[in-house]
């Protein structure tokens, strides 16, 4: 069995601490102009038909243009999605022997874009055990002003899970910045250089500002989880249901392929059904 050995055991351990952490130098100027161009043209297939001006749309898309699972629309994106490099960083991180892929997401925060709501992500995920990571790639870097993240540090260990409606569709969002179990914690700001992957634990608390720029703040996620983990209930989540697994079935298929260790340098094939245009996951 191949084990992850590709982080230093300090930026391991900070993210075990802190539930997040930033690793930099992971892609070079010339992969990451041309990962992030495969994104822009993925995301304009998806909603280059939207022209609505940012104050004509709902207020979570106001936060975000999000597209979920662009790596089956392009192959130039899919090699991002499942590049070895942060795949073998999120198994690290995990502690996994091997991990698949939740779905990957662009979340470009238009100039002007109000911030993202504070939230835990395992909340919205019908999955277990906690074994989720994401990885947040920003292609320009991440600096104040422009839509950076914030992290509640420890707040993945602190026993909160708790939805928050970030959609404000059903009800108004819980202010879980002031829940007893976090309110103490300050939260860390992260400015990140070009080339940096910020990974972040499933039930860390994270919140981002809004975009005070005149550029969209350009970032695209993978999302990956311990290979084992099963469905943990039947609320409705693309993730199982495009693949028809039950309640207690361990969550695999072509939607969520293996993305580290591959035993193969070609890439998953494209699923037989198609992901959402635009929206939640
Ligand atoms: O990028 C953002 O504004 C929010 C990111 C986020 O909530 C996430 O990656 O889970």
């Amino acid at each position: 069995m191949k084990r992850a050995e590709i982080l230093d055991p300090e930026r391991v351990d900070a993210f075990a601490r802190d539930g997040f952490v930033v690793v930099d130098d992971v892609f070079s100027p010339e992969e990451l102009s041309s990962f992030g161009q495969a994104v822009d043209a993925a995301v304009e297939g998806r909603a280059g038909a939207d022209t609505r001006k940012i104050e004509e749309k709902s207020l979570y898309e106001q936060s975000f243009v999000q597209c979920i699972n662009l790596w089956e629309d392009s192959l130039e994106v899919r090699q991002l999605t499942f590049d070895a490099r942060i795949g073998e960083m999120a198994a690290q991180l995990l502690g996994a022997d091997a991990v698949r892929i939740w779905h990957d997401q662009a979340l470009y925060k238009e100039a002007g874009g109000r911030e993202t709501d504070a939230h835990q992500d395992r909340p919205f995920w019908p999955i277990a055990p906690p074994d989720q990571v994401t990885a947040w790639i920003p292609f320009e870097g991440s600096r104040l002003g422009q839509g950076a993240m914030a992290y509640l540090p420890g707040s993945h260990r602190v026993g909160l899970e708790r939805f928050v409606d970030i959609s404000h569709l059903l009800q108004e969002p819980y202010d879980i910045l002031s829940d007893p179990a976090v309110e103490a914690i300050e939260p860390a700001w992260i400015e990140a250089k070009p080339g940096s992957v910020v990974f972040h634990h499933s039930l860390t608390v994270h919140f981002a500002e809004p975009n005070a720029s005149d550029r969209t703040r350009r970032v695209y996620c993978v999302i990956y989880f311990a290979d084992g983990c099963t469905r943990r209930s039947p609320i409705p989540h693309l993730v199982p249901d495009r693949q028809g697994i039950a309640v207690d079935q361990p969550i695999a298929g072509e939607v969520s392929p293996i993305a580290w260790p591959r035993d193969t340098d070609e890439l998953p094939p494209t699923p037989s059904t198609r992901p959402p245009r635009l929206g939640f996951a």
